[in-house]
């Protein structure tokens, strides 16, 4: 964070009445969840995408596909909500008409105090039937697994209840669309606030990187938290370099300061 730009940014968010927060993996960077893209510490740095996050990798190889998921479950599972996903709870206690939407598949922001996020990419916890989208599915409990899964461990997906048919993470992959309810709420969430804060997200990923752009068209303010450039900062009014974690409680602070219970 530089100079006068937080002061500017929390100035902006107190005057706010109708807060969109759009979140992408880099909000749960300091939780110990690792993003997609980061050059060193990203997923993709490590995993192939094409051979993991699509319909046709999991058709090829489901326990592959499944035991990656599960080991991320795992990692979720293991951690914690950091002070930005709690200083976003804290956005929503003190602007009720606040709308958080998250790319995310993990559940952080339910964890710290955000009950209602809109996922628009789906989430490690509702596996489903591949055969039939209304079979939901119960994930497997740790115990059931001989032992923690590791990082390219291959676990066998269980079987629908109803069909038999191979059960699949409940997550959106590549070439999949959103699902339609999210994404509706979304676009109007975006239409109609008048900020939106997008912190930790490469802006690379569509549909959901035109959420920021709707709102900016819309004439809402845009507000960036990313230690990195990427292609919204020229939509963002303010951007901020840092952290989520760092970033996300001074804004809060700053925004409030003087006030109570902040
Ligand atoms: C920090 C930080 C810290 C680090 N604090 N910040 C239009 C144009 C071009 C292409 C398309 C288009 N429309 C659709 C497409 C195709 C495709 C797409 O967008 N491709 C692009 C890659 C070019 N989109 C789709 O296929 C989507 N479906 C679709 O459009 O369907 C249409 C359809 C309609 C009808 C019938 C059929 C189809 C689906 C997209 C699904 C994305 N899925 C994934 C995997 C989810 C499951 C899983 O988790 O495994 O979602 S991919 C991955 O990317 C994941 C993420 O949610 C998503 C976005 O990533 P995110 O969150 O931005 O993370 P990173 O890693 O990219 O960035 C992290 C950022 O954090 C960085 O900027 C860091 O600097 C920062 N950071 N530490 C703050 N501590």
């Amino acid at each position: 964070m530089k100079g006068a730009l937080p002061h500017r940014a929390a100035q902006l968010l107190r005057e706010a009445h109708r807060v969109v927060v759009l979140t992408g993996a880099g909000i749960s960077a300091e939780s110990g969840v690792p993003t997609f893209r980061d050059a060193l510490t990203g997923l993709w740095a490590r995993f192939d995408a094409q051979r993991l996050a699509t319909a046709e990798a999991f058709h090829a190889d489901p326990d592959l596909v499944w035991g990656w998921y599960e080991w991320r479950r795992t990692t979720v599972g293991r951690a914690e909500p950091n002070p930005g996903h709690v200083a976003i709870a804290t956005i929503q206690a003190r602007i009720p008409d606040t709308t958080v939407i998250t790319q995310n598949v993990d559940d952080l922001h339910e964890r710290s105090g955000t009950p209602a996020a809109i996922h628009l990419h789906g989430s490690l916890f509702t596996p489903r039937c591949v055969a039939a989208a209304a079979h939901p599915a119960t994930l497997p409990s740790p115990d059931d697994h001989a032992a923690p899964p590791d990082e390219g461990g291959r676990i066998p997906p269980p079987r629908c209840a109803s069909c038999g048919a191979l059960v699949r993470p409940g997550v959106v992959w590549f070439g999949e669309p959103l699902p339609e309810a999210a994404l509706t709420a979304a676009v109007e969430a975006a239409t109609a606030c008048d900020l939106l804060l997008t912190v930790g997200t490469s802006g690379t990923v569509y549909p959901a990187a035109e959420i920021p752009r709707i709102a900016a068209r819309s004439g809402a303010t845009v507000i960036q938290v990313n230690p990195e450039p990427t292609p919204l900062d020229r939509i963002a009014a303010v951007n901020l370099h840092g952290t989520a974690a760092q970033v996300l409680p001074t804004l809060v602070a700053t925004a409030w300061a003087g006030t109570d219970d902040t």
